[in-house]
């Protein structure tokens, strides 16, 4: 057992096997062992509310076999180059109207560069922080230096996806390293930036594919602070395009897992919610997800609306949680 500081009573030395055995447990058994580890490490009926916006979308160098934004694939999105502040901050506004704590900007980027693009979306960091919103990027590989303006800009979050399993990565991308996944994660990591991180399923990856990304995510020195859990959207004009569609079973499988080898962590429910039906959304909130995202676009797909979700939240007595911020402040008080 890991005793390390954040990590205290959190195990980051699970073996493959230990994962495998909790991961093909039969399914209801699976749910109940993680509603219990979520019940002890968790508040139960709390959901964390985010919202995301595209600040800079498609014409991506990159060759992500799921992602309508690659440049490389011919999708339809509507590419457009870096927001204004101020169209950002109207967004970040509307979605702390609407109950939103966390406020999640996306670039389709490779990679961030030092030029006068990334000076804006600093500005547009300490705009958001200034709201009284959790901040979260994700704009690609971060050296340390660039994550450590994001930290001194007032980043909360930093969400940067190992996507799949390391075996199956060079399948789905060729354009970068599962290295260089893991070496952005350190660099945000070390500038004192909280870690979202997790991954898709629905890709034609093997069930052993999904064991090997959790065995990643929960062995690394000090799991993520959030997971995300996506289902892929199939997108036209993608390499993807004719997937099957994930079942609502192997999302409670992969969320049941997450959340007993990560009990602190925050599960996302992130892409895919659109098509499932609330009944199907109230068991992933069972096997242990406490996280969603909201309003009616993710970052160029659809995402139930508002209305809808209230109904839900509303129907099994969910509450949004509130801001991690507010928490550091009522501890100082
Ligand atoms: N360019 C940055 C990067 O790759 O980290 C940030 C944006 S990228 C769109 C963020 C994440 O969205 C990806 O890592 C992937 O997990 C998710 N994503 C992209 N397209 C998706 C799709 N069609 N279905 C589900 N998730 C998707
Ligand atoms: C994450 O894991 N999922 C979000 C967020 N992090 C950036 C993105 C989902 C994107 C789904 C496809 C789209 O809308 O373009
Ligand atoms: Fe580019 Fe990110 Fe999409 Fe990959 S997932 S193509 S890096 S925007």
């Amino acid at each position: 057992m890991t005793q390390n500081g954040q990590n205290a009573g959190l195990r980051n030395d699970w073996s493959l096997e230990e994962i495998k055995a909790i991961y093909y447990k039969p399914v209801l058994e699976l749910i109940v062992e993680a509603a219990n580890v979520h019940k002890q490490h968790q508040a139960t009926g709390e959901v964390q509310v985010c919202t995301l916006l595209s600040v800079k979308t498609g014409g991506c160098p990159e060759d992500c076999s799921y992602c309508p934004q690659a440049a490389r694939f011919h999708t339809g999105v509507d590419v457009h180059k870096l927001l204004s502040q101020d169209q950002v901050l109207t967004a970040a506004q509307r979605a702390k109207d609407g109950g939103s704590t966390r406020f999640c900007m996306g670039a389709a980027w490779r990679e961030v560069r030092d030029n006068r693009d990334f000076d804006k979306v600093l500005d547009m960091v300490k705009g958001v922080n200034d709201m009284g919103l959790e901040v979260c990027c994700t704009l690609g590989m971060v050296n340390e230096y660039q994550a450590e303006k994001l930290k001194e800009a007032g980043l909360y979050a930093y969400n940067h996806n190992l996507d799949t399993s390391e075996e199956n990565y060079s399948n789905i991308i060729t354009t970068r390293t599962y290295g260089d996944r893991l070496d952005t994660i350190d660099n945000v990591r070390k500038a004192g930036i909280s870690v979202c991180s997790g991954g898709i399923i629905g890709l034609g990856e093997t069930d052993e594919d999904r064991i090997g990304m959790l065995y990643t995510l929960s062995t690394l020195v000090q799991h993520p602070e959030s997971v995300p859990v996506n289902a892929l959207v199939p997108v036209k004009g993608t390499p993807l395009e004719n997937q099957p569609l994930v079942t609502v079973w192997e999302m409670v499988r992969m969320i049941a897992t997450a959340r007993i080898l990560m009990p602190k962590t925050m599960v996302r429910l992130s892409a895919g919610r659109e098509r499932m039906s609330v009944t199907d959304q109230a068991l992933c909130f069972l096997a242990g997800a406490n996280s969603i995202f909201t309003g009616e676009k993710l970052l160029t797909t659809p995402n139930p609306d508002f209305d809808a979700d209230k109904a839900m939240f509303d129907l099994l007595g969910l509450t949004p949680r509130k801001s991690f911020k507010e928490e550091v402040v009522d501890a100082r008080c």
